[in-house]
C-alpha cells in the first residue's frame, strides 16, 4: 500500500464569544483538514489546527509522502523533520501562550501528529479495524468528557459571531444555566470552568454556585495562569475541598511546585508540562501532579500513549485538553483515549460550542456525558465534501489567518492588554 496523494484543506468554524486568559475567541476558529490516499483507493483522516505557521509546515511535507508506506511512521518523522522551515528552529515564538498548540517550538510534533493520525487511520483501515485496536485495544468504549464552562459575551456583541442560543454568561446565574444546559444536553458527569477572564473572586463565587448547584459533579477551574501565586494561594483557601483538581491557575512550573507546597492541591496543567523535558523537571519539583495530554501538540497518538505510560510510571493522573475541534479530532481523542488503560479523569472538549461539521452524518453524538466507540474501521468517520467545501470558503472570506484573542478584545476594549498575570 503506497501513498498517491494528500490534501490539506483549511477551513473556518463558527465560534462564540468565549473569554479567557487572553481574551475573548474570535467568530473563526481554524482547523486543517488532512486526506492522505493510497494506492488501493482507502482515505486517511485527521484534523489539526489551521493557523498559518502550522498550515505552511503541513504543506511543506504533503508532496514528500507520495510513494510512502502508511505503516513507515519513522519515515514521516525523517520527512518532518527535513522540512522544517527556518522560523521552526526559533525555539521560544509563542503565538498564544495559552495555548500551546499556537506554540513554534512544537511546530515538529504538531506536524508529525498531525499527518500519524491520518496514517494510523490508513493502517486501520486497511485492516478493517478501529484505530483504538490498532492501539492496544480498548478499554473502556465510552469515553467521558467534561462540561468546559467559558464566561462568555452574547453573540451579538458583534455581527460577525453567528446567532447563538446560549447567551451571556458572565453571572454566576449565567454560568450556572450554561452548566445545566450543557448537562441536560449531553449528561456530563463533571465540570470545568475556564477562568481567568474575570475577577478571581467572581470566579470563585461562580464556582461556588456551581457546587452548590451540582454538588456531586467534580469540579475543575482553569485561569490558564492569569493569577499571580499570591492570587492563586488566596483563592486556593475558597476553593479548598470543592476541586477535583487546580488547572493552570498560575504561571511556571516553579510557581506551580510553590502553590502546591503551599496549598497540598492536586495541580494540573496543559501548560507548564507540555515536551518530556519539562516532564523531567516536574518530576524533580513536582509541580504538577496531574497532566491534561494533547496529542494535536504531543506527538500524535502513539507519543500521547508513551506520556500516559511515563504518567503510571511517576504516579501522575492524566486527562486531555482541547482547543476549538470538529469531529475528527474528537474521534482521534476517542480511539486515544479508548486505548490508555490509566485515563484518571473526564477529558475536556470545545465540541459542544460548535456547530459546524466536516463529516458524514453531522455532529458526533455526546451521550450520558461520552463518545461511544464502534468497531467500524480507522477513526470511524467520513468526509462531508459539500460541508469540507463550505468550510473552506468560509475560511477564503473570513480573512483570518492565525488566532488572536487579544486583539479580538480590544475590538471591545481598546485599552486591553496583554499582561499576564493580569491578577
Ligand atoms: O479555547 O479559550 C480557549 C482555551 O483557553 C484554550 O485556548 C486553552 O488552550 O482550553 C485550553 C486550556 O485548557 O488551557
Ligand atoms: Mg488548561
Amino acid at each position: 500500500m503506497k501513498i498517491v496523494a494528500v490534501r490539506v484543506t483549511p477551513i473556518a468554524i463558527s465560534d462564540p464569544p468565549l473569554l479567557n486568559a487572553s481574551g475573548v475567541h474570535e467568530p473563526y476558529a481554524l482547523r486543517s483538514i488532512i486526506e492522505v490516499e493510497t494506492d488501493n483507493g482507502l482515505i486517511g483522516l485527521s484534523e489539526t489546527y489551521g493557523d498559518k505557521p502550522v498550515l505552511d509546515a503541513l504543506l511543506r511535507v504533503k508532496g514528500r509522502l507520495i510513494g510512502h508506506s502508511p505503516f513507515d511512521l519513522n519515515g514521516l518523522w525523517r520527512q518532518v523533520a527535513s522540512s522544517a522551515g527556518p522560523s521552526e528552529t526559533g525555539t521560544h515564538a509563542i503565538e498564544l501562550d495559552l495555548a500551546p498548540g499556537s506554540q513554534q517550538n512544537k511546530a515538529g510534533h504538531k506536524t508529525f501528529g498531525a499527518f500519524e493520525v491520518a496514517l494510523l487511520d490508513l493502517q486501520a483501515r486497511s485492516l478493517g479495524i478501529p484505530v483504538h485496536e490498532l492501539l492496544g485495544g480498548a478499554v473502556r468504549r465510552q469515553v467521558p468528557f467534561s462540561a468546559y464552562l467559558f464566561f462568555k459575551f452574547a453573540s451579538d456583541v458583534d455581527p460577525s459571531y453567528r446567532p447563538d442560543t446560549w447567551g451571556e454568561a458572565l453571572s454566576a446565574d449565567q454560568i450556572v444555566a450554561q452548566a445545566r444546559t450543557m448537562i441536560d444536553r449531553y449528561g456530563f458527569g463533571s465540570i470545568k470552568l475556564k477562568a481567568g477572564a474575570l475577577a478571581p473572586e467572581h470566579e470563585v463565587e461562580c464556582l461556588k454556585a456551581l457546587k452548590r448547584a451540582f454538588p456531586n459533579h467534580p469540579l475543575r477551574i482553569d485561569p490558564n495562569a492569569n493569577w499571580s501565586l499570591d492570587t492563586a494561594i488566596r483563592m486556593a483557601k475558597h476553593l479548598q475541598g470543592d476541586l477535583d483538581y487546580y488547572e493552570d491557575p498560575t504561571p511556571g512550573l516553579e510557581g506551580m511546585a510553590e502553590l502546591h507546597k503551599a496549598t497540598g492541591l492536586p495541580l494540573a496543567t496543559n501548560m507548564v508540562v507540555t515536551n518530556m523535558e519539562e516532564f523531567r523537571r516536574n518530576v524533580t519539583l513536582n509541580g504538577v501532579q496531574i497532566l491534561l495530554s494533547d496529542h494535536h501538540y504531543w506527538g500524535g497518538l502513539r507519543a500521547t500513549q508513551s506520556l500516559a505510560v511515563m504518567c503510571e510510571t511517576f504516579g501522575l493522573g492524566l486527562s486531555m485538553h482541547s482547543n476549538s475541534h470538529l469531529g475528527i479530532s474528537l474521534m482521534a481523542m476517542s480511539h486515544l483515549a479508548a486505548a490508555v488503560p490509566n485515563l484518571t479523569y473526564a477529558c475536556d472538549t470545545h465540541y459542544p460550542w460548535q456547530d459546524d461539521e466536516v463529516i458524514k452524518g453531522g455532529k458526533i453524538a455526546i451521550e450520558n456525558g461520552c463518545v461511544t466507540l464502534t468497531d467500524a474501521p480507522g477513526l470511524g468517520v467520513e468526509l462531508d465534501r459539500d460541508a469540507l467545501a463550505a468550510l473552506h470558503e468560509q475560511y477564503l472570506r473570513c480573512g483570518i489567518t492565525q488566532r488572536d484573542d487579544v486583539a479580538q478584545m480590544r475590538t471591545f476594549r481598546p485599552d486591553w492588554t496583554r499582561k499576564k498575570p493580569r491578577y
